[in-house]
């Protein structure tokens, strides 16, 4: 999509991001307006097919009507009261997601960050008073390649310079081992002041990094064997996008603490959450944390109606299903293309590695290809293209996407003078 084709319109609007807008984002020359189901448009018109998903945070579909519904009826009766107060929808929001997800407590926060903090401080509490960690002595260990967000405790486990070059100092005590590596994370585990392993169960922006069968379950296992909390960063594999309620289920793991974030609102406002039992959650008395935003009731409405429609529309057996009709279908792509490396993911958390350096601008090229073909996607570390479509993809839908994507192969392999 050159320039040349972005109308008056669009670039106008691009112009006043540039003029008054920070510059902390290289987005795709696409300006939309109008989002509804898998599909976007643009200010002018042009529909596309959304294969980002807002980074999964879209998983039900834009504006779903049940999740909009909620929005607006609670958004006319009462959006915040504070947590000085009780209010009469987060009580039966809180019973209704530990139940979902079957655990004790629920701790509601808004971004995905925000949850991944939250269960920092709740591992250090129980690392102290549970574990008898000395005070100010509590370790945690991520995992290289990890991404839980951008405030300053998330870069300081970043691994990714981007992140975290001139961003310092960073938060001390926080290690990282190499992913899906057992023996590393066992040899930092022996330390006795470790309190959690925060872990994504597949490496979203590393680039749909899936580990090895049963890397899951030994991690965990290594966990409860050195008394350690295993703590699951969900908020992009979680709410059904890889084909189980929670990614984690693939491995019949049950994390310590749950976080979740993105389509826990189906991409309405921001909403997260983190999940954990009684010994762990009780750690966190009155007082000593929160936000002001946390538990308010639009987002507890908006929650509970997303989850419903996960639910309802049976969204995870979904993206298990076409999951596999995805993988099949780019893989015969892969196969017909030199510029198309590999496949990789699980559910509809899927990603293609391009024939090509992390450097090359190809993974671009062919993500403005596909935006000109009426498809919206987006590299990640240069050479990887994620495809995460909304769950309520229709097999048909999702195969015409597959065609686009092998159009937009053909051309650049056109271009790029391998054809
Ligand atoms: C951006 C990336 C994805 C996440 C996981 C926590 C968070 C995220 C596994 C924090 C957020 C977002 C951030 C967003 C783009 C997107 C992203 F490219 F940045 F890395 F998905 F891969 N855990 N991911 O993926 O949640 O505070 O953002 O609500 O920064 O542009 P948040």
């Amino acid at each position: 999509m050159s320039q040349t084709a972005t109308s008056a319109a669009a670039a106008e609007l691009m112009e006043l991001e540039l003029r008054y807008g920070a510059h902390n984002y290289h987005p795709l020359p696409v300006v939309l307006a109008k989002g509804e189901g898998i599909y976007l448009w643009d200010v002018d018109g042009k529909r596309y097919m959304d294969f980002l998903s807002a980074y999964s945070a879209v998983n039900q579909g834009h504006c779903h009507p049940h999740i909009v519904g909620a929005l607006v009826e609670q958004a006319k009766t009462l959006t915040l009261t504070s947590r000085a107060f009780h209010n009469d929808a987060l009580g039966p929001y809180e019973r209704f997601a530990t139940e979902f997800f079957g655990y004790d407590k629920l701790l509601p926060m808004n971004t995905g960050v925000e949850g991944g903090e939250t269960a920092v401080k709740l591992a250090r509490r129980w690392g102290y008073r549970k574990k008898g960690i000395p005070n100010n002595q509590a370790r945690v260990i991520f995992a290289e390649g990890n991404f839980w967000g951008r405030t300053l405790a998330a870069i300081s486990s970043s691994t990714d310079p981007s992140s975290h070059d001139q961003f310092g100092p960073f938060m001390p005590n926080f290690d990282v081992v190499p992913y899906d590596n057992l023996e590393a994370l066992e040899h930092a585990l022996q330390d006795p002041n470790v309190c959690a392993f925060m872990v994504e169960p597949i490496q979203g922006e590393a680039g749909v990094v899936v580990p090895t069968e049963g890397y899951l379950a030994k991690a965990y296992a290594l966990c409860k064997q050195y008394n350690v909390l295993f703590v699951a960063d969900e908020v992009q594999t979680g709410i059904a996008r890889t084909g189980k309620l929670i990614c984690c289920e693939h491995e019949n793991v049950r994390p310590d603490i749950l976080i979740l974030g993105k389509a826990l609102s189906g991409g309405v406002m921001p909403v997260s959450a983190v999940l954990a039992d009684d010994e762990v959650m009780m750690c966190i008395g009155p007082g000593e944390h929160g936000s002001t935003f946390g538990g308010n009731p639009l987002a507890c409405k908006v929650a509970q109606a997303a989850l419903e429609v996960v639910r309802d529309e049976n969204l995870a057996e979904r993206a298990e299903e076409l999951g596999e009709v995805f993988r099949s279908a780019v893989g015969e792509l892969v196969d017909k293309h030199e510029l198309a490396a590999k496949v990789r993911g699980r559910g509809l958390l899927n990603a293609v590695v391009i024939n090509d350096t992390a450097t090359s601008p190809t993974a671009w090229e062919i993500c403005l290809k596909l935006a000109e073909l009426g498809l919206l996607a987006k590299p990640t570390h240069g050479n990887i293209i994620r495809f995460a479509p909304p769950l309520i993809i229709s097999e048909e839908e999702l195969l015409e996407g597959v065609a686009k994507i092998d159009k937009a192969l053909t051309m650049q392999a056109k271009e790029n003078g391998l054809l």
